[in-house]
């Protein structure tokens, strides 16, 4: 027993291991179930009880020095190991940032003023938060309007004269256009317009316009007519038709409702246009005297026309969507599907 304690003890000094595996090997070697040091405490049971003390205190020794060695031994290919372990791959690709991409809504915008920047027409913008003079009186708004009641316009403030609201449409810009600048007078004012309506499919409390002012001598119907069929081609395709039906607003006369032929069935008629053919797009007119005359301007030597569009319709109409509240919710499955969507 003497010597094989002694010649493991040499084995232990000179013991190496390459790797995790190896020293694994040697503690099994050593101590495992099979294990030589194991052995060797088997055969201490039967041995002289008055060797036991001698050879008990060596084998203890033995079975610590073993155990210490192995764990010096992993530690150290642990280290080498690690050290030597592949690292990040630098011929990844790197992880892709995902893009943002413009809202459905400004993609129209744009494109609706850059028709018009080509048909000669300026971009004007004004304050969302207006004054009745500029929103209602200047537009020929008659005193007991439903418009100008708290249930389909948000007040600021009341009480006085010309109290502030949330402009409804953007035709306030115009009327501050005709204020300050000199004639002929061609803008396109697009911007954000507030109405007091239960949001639904088909109506929101917030939505964006593009209005359009031109104003200048012998402006006719027929320009009119021949911006808004132009405007119309750019926009929904050069094979569109248009087609204009008497309606009424205070701020212009005559006035029109304008539908363009519907580009889903070229007029057919299918489900978008209902079977008509036809989609509503916007409406116009020639500008009430009145509404010229309250900025400073001749009727009697000045006309001019006018038109005004929501923008969620334009883009519902180009784009096939069923219900306007998806432009407000900012639902990224909804708002990835523009990322490839092209301006004019
Ligand atoms: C001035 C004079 C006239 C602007 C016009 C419309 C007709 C019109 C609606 C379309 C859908 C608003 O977004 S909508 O609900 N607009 O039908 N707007 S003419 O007329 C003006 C504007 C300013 C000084």
């Amino acid at each position: 027993m003497k010597e094989s304690i002694e010649k493991i003890f040499k084995e232990l000094e000179e013991l190496k291991a390459a790797s995790q595996k190896e020293a694994e090997e040697a503690r099994i070697r050593f101590l495992g179930k099979k294990g030589e040091i194991t052995a060797l405490m088997d055969q201490f049971r039967s041995i002289a009880p008055e060797l036991k003390r001698e050879y008990g205190q060596k084998l203890n020794e033995l079975k610590k020095a073993a155990m210490a060695r192995i764990e010096e031994l992993k530690a150290c290919v642990g280290e080498a190991e690690a050290s030597t372990a592949p690292k990040e791959d630098l011929s990844m690709p790197g992880d892709a940032f995902p893009l943002g991409s413009r809202h459905p809504v400004s993609i129209v915008r744009q494109q609706i003023v850059d028709i018009f920047r080509k048909f000669g027409y300026d971009v004007a913008e004004g304050p969302e938060i207006e004054d009745d003079y500029h929103v209602f009186e200047a537009l020929n708004f008659p005193p007991n309007h439903p418009a100008r009641e708290m249930q389909d316009t948000f007040f600021v403030s009341t009480g006085h004269v010309n109290p502030l609201l949330l402009r409804t449409h953007t035709s306030s810009v115009q009327v501050r256009t005709m204020e300050s600048q000199s004639l002929p007078i061609r803008v396109s004012c697009p911007g954000r317009v507030f109405r007091n309506e239960a949001i639904s499919a088909r109506a929101h409390c917030i939505f964006h316009q593009v209005e359009g002012l031109y104003i200048d001598k012998n402006v006719t119907f027929a320009d009119l007519k021949q911006a808004i069929l132009l405007f119309a081609r750019e926009m929904f395709g050069a094979d569109s038709q248009i087609r204009m039906r008497p309606s009424y607003f205070p701020f212009t006369e005559p006035s029109a409702e304008v539908d363009v032929s519907c580009n889903i069935c070229k007029g057919k008629g299918c489900n978008i246009c209902k079977g008509t053919g036809w989609l509503e797009i916007m409406g116009c007119g020639m500008v009430d005297p009145n509404v010229l005359k309250a900025s400073g301007i001749d009727p009697q030597q000045y006309s001019g026309f006018a038109f005004g569009m929501g923008i969620e319709r334009i883009a519902m109409l180009k784009w096939q969507v069923n219900d306007l509240r998806h432009y407000f919710e900012n639902d990224m499955r909804f708002l990835s599907e523009f990322s490839t969507a092209t301006e004019v």
